[in-house]
């Protein structure tokens, strides 16, 4: 990480600990689940005394191994994550260490290539899917996701032996609650003119929460969070920018790096490895599983349709966080957020707020073509 606030150094130096942290957890007979998607709750999994790293892909060197079982046509995030448990199971050295710490895949039903996906995946490790409702704002959506959830709980019971009572799911609940909260925290630093802190670090940051458990994720934030009270920002004169879209899995910062090279001043994140992981609490005072669901539901993801509160969540920030343009990214094939653009640029417009929309891989084939066009956008919001 290039900043030069020391304590992200805790982030970047805790891939060795983690990695033992779950082996000694195995041993121990501690299950390990990995997770693709924001959807599936954290809190059931570590209310039945499991452990959980989320195994999406954003190298591009596990792409070749997937593009031999795999349609070459689809987005690179479920190629990469794909071609990681292929190579893995394989006894390739490609993947991600944790791979092969995993005893269980909790999916999600979210878009066709993950569907699909999904249905192979058992050739290579036990996998249990998640069903979602489409329309979140059905009468019948709540009702339908809450039964999932319970026979999710039901499953996480019969693998870990564990029972998944309401006290330890409002624990769990509160624990996440409290990453939310000081996640606000760091993300509200981020406001000032100008940010004490790079895009593409937050980014790195926000990429090992999905793999760091809480207290260890916390504990780095929470020392960043008091750095960056102290700290005289780096002075970024460029235009204030967000990014919002696909999620940028660990391994891929390639935009928000070239973003920053021209001279692009990153202040927000509209996507699961930005605001929307975070920006909404679960009720602390319902009964625990229906306040899961509820806000689970609420995630503003493009598979969801209709997704107004996306489309509001996006103008709001723009507002909040002072942004002269965004910069919309959609992974190559993901129709869902490639085609629900349109509807954000409209909303956009309205408020006279530009947009630059990319659409990438994880190659490097266009990184001085993506180059020219930031540099274009930049120099015309400036
Ligand atoms: S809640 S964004 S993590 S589904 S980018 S694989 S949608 S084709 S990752 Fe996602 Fe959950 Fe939604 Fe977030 Fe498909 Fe699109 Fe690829 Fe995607």
């Amino acid at each position: 990480m290039s900043s030069s606030l020391q304590s992200l150094d805790i982030f970047k130096n805790s891939y060795e600990f983690r990695i033992a942290q779950l082996k000694e957890e195995r041993e121990h007979g501690i299950k390990v689940i990995g997770t693709l998607c924001l959807y599936v709750p954290d809190e059931i999994i570590f209310a039945a005394g499991a452990d959980r790293i989320v195994l999406c892909g954003g190298k591009a060197d596990t792409i070749p191994v997937a593009e031999q079982s795999l349609p070459r046509n689809i987005c690179p995030l479920i190629k990469s994550s794909f071609g990681a448990v292929v190579d893995a199971s394989c006894g390739g050295n490609l993947a991600c260490a944790h791979v092969p710490l995993v005893d269980v895949v909790v999916a999600e039903a979210t878009c066709d290539g993950k569907k699909k996906m999904y249905e192979i995946l058992p050739d290579y490790l036990p996998t249990y899917v998640l069903d979602l409702p489409q329309k979140p704002g059905s009468p019948e959506a709540l009702n339908y996701f809450l039964s999932e959830l319970r026979k999710f709980g039901k499953f996480m019971e019969g693998l870990t032996g564990t029972v998944v009572s309401n006290d330890a799911l409002k624990r769990e609940i509160r624990s996440a609650n409290e990453t939310k909260r000081l996640l606000h925290r760091f993300f509200g630093m981020r406001r000032r003119d100008p940010p004490p802190i790079r895009g593409s670090d937050v980014l790195r940051v926000m990429q090992k929460q999905f793999f760091l458990s809480p207290d260890q994720f916390r504990q780095g934030v929470r020392e960043l969070c008091d750095e960056m009270e102290h700290v005289t920002p780096e002075a970024r004169t460029g235009p204030r920018i967000m990014i919002s879209g696909c999620p940028m899995a660990a391994g891929n910062t390639k935009v928000p790096d070239i973003i920053e090279q021209k001279g692009g001043v990153i202040v927000v994140e509209e996507s699961c490895t930005g605001t929307r992981s975070f920006w909404d609490f679960v009720d602390e005072d319902k009964d625990p599983w229906t306040a899961l669901a509820e806000r689970y539901l609420e995630i503003p993801c493009a598979c969801m349709t209709p997704n107004d509160r996306r489309i509001d969540r996006i103008v709001d920030l723009a507002k909040q966080y002072d942004v002269d343009g965004v910069v919309y990214y959609t992974l190559q094939f993901c129709h869902a957020y490639n085609i629900e653009r349109l509807r954000v640029q409209r909303a956009l417009k309205k408020e006279k707020i530009p947009l630059l929309a990319i659409e990438s891989d994880y190659g490097d084939s266009d990184t001085e073509q993506i180059g020219i066009r930031v540099d274009a956008f930049l120099e015309m919001i400036a």
